[in-house]
């Protein structure tokens, strides 16, 4: 079929989407909802046998839904209306939730239900993640029942005709009010839960300093405690507040928008950091410890190291990338034998931070400081040839995150996930990161190919690709554990790997050292960051700032582009 994605914008739920419908073998077209004019043109131009809309603000007009079948997916239960919907459903603590699929008509999420779908609500987690991980989940499930049902040439059915238990109603747009911060009254659980609500938009607003921030990033500490809303330490990224009955973690805030200036989500000591002067920094070591929030650590178990780095949304700023470093040497002078990079669980890694360059005073420069310690960071795993290595990705993986995972011995993926192997987005990039050194080797005839890409792929296509050496597991449990008997597998092969490893090393280096590849890269990447050409600065500056798509891209909307050349 010919489906069309009328879409706020590519998140990384339509991304998913478009990878699985395309390996359905349907042909999919994008458009950004930008007006009601430039949607029914798209419409109009490509013709679709059905419309998706997988995350849409905006009201679709008539004339565009009593033309096409028109799906909206929706966040939320059977029955479930309206805005906000799985804000509310965290702040109502509620125990189940789901997906729908239903179709458009004038009144909003009112229209039958083509297939819909429940999960369990994990509890702790932020809005995004659930958003991440579970809502997509379902909504594959969900939308693959409606494909069915519209090829058996079955109707959608209304909601008052179907035997659920669970159902759920209309509600309004969520607002600060619904869920503002009672430090005086609020434990622990109660603000996580709101701030988790608004992860990672629009953020919980409160006054610190008699400034207005917005809160992302909690975590439970277990230890610290003081008077509520007292700034008790601070970490890394974080600080440390106390609430009524312990303390929480903030790992990033945002300054609320004033006259001035409209401003961009930061990690909470950057944003603070005039008044944290006398606050004292919690040292912590970087093996797991329960008690507190530890932005990376690891876990030993036998013979096999396990190194977490859950980088808020995925980004690495110079900082960032320093103390993984630090933590990936720490775990070297252990007696494991495997270290297995574990990313984070909604992302595996999504290189460079954009937001702390785009903050720096000298955003060029920062950025080369970025890029530089991506690449020492690289270069120690590239070098570390008494250990076996493994990027185990669990979330999803774009730009130089990509190229950072490719450095290990063995790549691989839980079944859902997304990977953008490629810079393309942000100005055209050049890339660094060992790219041309680890890129080839790996993957051989395939690099014109992938050279090429710059949409989104599955993992199946990545493993054609040779991007990763395989794929596993559709559950977080279910790629866990077949990660640990592949590990234990590979713990077998143990010396032959190592001493592969060893002579492969010395063999490249003599060949061509490291240190040239570098030098070549960079010499591009100073063209990027230097150069005359503003493109990739531009593009921080729109990604950054969040400013909003006037046109979609053509490689997006094959309908507008006459080559229809991805
Ligand atoms: N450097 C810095 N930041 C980076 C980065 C990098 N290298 N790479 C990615 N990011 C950030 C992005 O800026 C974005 O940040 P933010 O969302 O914290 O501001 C984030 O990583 C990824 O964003 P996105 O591409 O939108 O990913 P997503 O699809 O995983 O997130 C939600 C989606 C949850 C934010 C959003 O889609 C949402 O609100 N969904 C709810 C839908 C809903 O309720 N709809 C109701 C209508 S019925
Ligand atoms: N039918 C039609 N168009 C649609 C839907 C539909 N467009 C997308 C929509 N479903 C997705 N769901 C909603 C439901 C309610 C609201 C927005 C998207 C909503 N919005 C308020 C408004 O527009 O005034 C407030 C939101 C805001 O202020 O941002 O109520 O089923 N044809």
């Amino acid at each position: 079929m010919k489906i069309l994605f009328l879409t706020h914008s590519f998140n990384s739920l339509t991304q998913r989407l478009f990878i699985e419908l395309q390996n359905l073998g349907h042909e999919i077209s994008i458009e950004f909802d930008i007006n009601d004019k430039v949607s029914l043109e798209a419409v109009k131009l490509f013709q679709p046998n059905l419309i998706i809309a997988p995350f849409l603000k905006r009201k679709i007009q008539k004339e565009v839904w009593q033309n096409y079948l028109t799906w909206i997916i929706h966040p939320g239960i059977l029955g479930d209306r309206g805005p906000s919907a799985l804000d509310w459903a965290i702040l109502n603590d509620e125990k189940i939730w789901g997906v729908s699929v239903i179709e458009a008509v004038e009144e909003l999420d009112a229209g039958p239900v083509w297939g819909y779908e429940y999960f369990a609500m994990p509890s702790s987690r932020s809005k995004s993640s659930i958003y991440r991980n579970e809502i997509t989940e379902a909504t594959m499930q969900a939308i693959k029942k409606s494909l069915k049902r519209l090829e058996n040439n079955q109707k959608p059915v209304a909601v008052s005709e179907i035997r659920e238990n669970i159902k759920g109603n209309l509600h309004q747009k969520i607002s600060q009010n619904n869920r503002k911060i009672d430090w005086q009254n609020d434990n622990s659980q109660t603000i996580i839960r709101k701030i988790n609500s608004a992860d990672s938009s629009p953020g919980i607003l409160t006054n610190f300093f008699d400034n207005e921030y917005f809160l992302y990033d909690a975590h439970i500490e277990k230890k610290l405690k003081g008077k509520p809303k007292e700034i008790l330490a601070k970490h890394e990224n974080a600080v440390c507040i106390a609430t009524t009955d312990g303390a929480i973690w903030i790992g990033h805030l945002k300054k609320r928008r004033d006259n001035e200036k409209k401003y961009f989500k930061l990690p909470a000591t950057t944003i603070l950091k005039d008044f944290l002067k006398n606050i004292p920094e919690k040292s912590t070591s970087f093996l797991k410890d329960k008690n507190t929030y530890q932005e990376i650590f690891y876990e030993i178990k036998g013979k096999i190291a396990f190194l977490h780095f859950p980088f808020y949304n995925g980004a690495m700023s110079s900082e960032q990338c320093s103390r993984l470093k630090n933590a990936f040497q720490k775990v070297c002078e252990t007696d494991a034998k495997i270290i297995v990079l574990m990313g984070g669980n909604d992302f595996f890694s999504n290189g460079i931070h954009l937001n702390t360059i785009e903050n720096a005073e000298d955003s060029p420069q920062e950025s080369m400081q970025n890029i530089l310690a991506m690449n020492t960071l690289v270069k120690k795993i590239i070098q570390t040839t008494n250990k076996i290595t493994v990027a185990a990705m669990r979330g999803n993986i774009g730009a130089g995150g990509v190229f950072f995972a490719l450095a290990c011995d063995f790549v691989w993926a839980k079944n859902s996930v997304v990977l953008n192997p490629h810079y393309k987005n942000m100005g055209n990039l050049y890339g660094s990161e060992f790219w041309t050194y680890l890129l080839p080797k790996r993957v051989g005839k395939n690099l014109a190919e992938i050279k090429k890409l710059r949409l989104p792929i599955g993992v199946e296509k990545a493993k054609s690709l040779k991007l990763i050496d395989d794929h596993f597991g559709n559950s977080r449990t279910e790629f866990e554990e077949i990660l640990q008997n592949n590990l234990v597998k590979t713990l077998t092969q143990e010396n032959e790997i190592i001493s592969n490893k060893i002579n492969t090393r010395k063999s490249d280096e003599f060949k061509k050292p490291l240190a040239e590849y570098e030098q070549e890269e960079l010499a591009k990447m100073k063209q990027n960051f230097f150069g005359f050409d503003p493109s990739y600065h531009v593009a921080r500056y729109n990604f950054v700032n969040k400013v909003k798509h006037s046109r979609t891209p053509l490689f997006l909307a094959k309908h507008r582009n006459k080559n229809n050349s991805n």
